[in-house]
């Protein structure tokens, strides 16, 4: 946290009072998620960079303690298979977030909604899923937990699970 709070300090002096001291980190906590290293279970991200596909998972921890939980793909296909998906019926992009335990795939914790999809020549099929959970959704283990983020490509006209893409882990100690 010592680069927030430094950022903090040579903004205008004599103005900042406590509160608006707190909202100031965090809000510089929630935007620097992608750039800073901080402790994992306050604001970590992780992205796979595959050949296939890129898939984010982002925990941060908001000031009123509850996780905002923020999954990103880009699943690599041309443009019109990728609007061929959205022109379906339903989300062709689902994601649940996991457990794991010793590297495999355990708990199911809870799903991500998703907020916004996509298609682009440059990236392919784009989705990006938010949601908002207590420390006791993310509680896989008693002590040190490890989430994963699973992204399933499905046709739904035939209702069919096309791809299965797994995030990289991000290991926390909730709640
Ligand atoms: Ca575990
Ligand atoms: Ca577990
Ligand atoms: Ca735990």
């Amino acid at each position: 946290m010592s680069r927030e709070l430094s950022t903090v300090r040579v903004r205008p002096r004599g103005r900042v009072n406590r509160r608006l001291l707190g909202s100031l980190v965090a809000v510089v906590a929630m935007s620097g998620a992608v750039g800073l290293a901080a402790g994992p279970a306050s604001a970590a991200q992780t992205c796979t960079g595959a050949a296939d596909s890129n898939l984010c998972l982002a925990i941060n921890r908001l000031d009123n303690g509850l996780f905002a939980v923020h999954v990103g793909i880009d699943v690599h296909m041309s443009l019109d298979r990728a609007q061929e998906y959205i022109d379906d019926p339903g989300d062709p992009l689902r994601v649940t977030i996991r457990g794991d335990d010793s590297g495999k795939l355990a708990e199911f914790l809870f799903t991500v909604p998703l907020t916004a999809l996509g298609a682009s020549a440059g990236f392919g099929l784009s989705g990006d899923f938010d949601t908002v959970v207590t420390g006791n959704a993310l509680n896989e283990d008693s002590g040190q937990d490890e989430v994963r983020a699973v992204v399933t490509l499905i046709d739904t006209d035939t209702n069919t699970v096309d791809a299965t893409f797994v995030s990289n882990r991000i290991t926390g100690n909730w709640p």
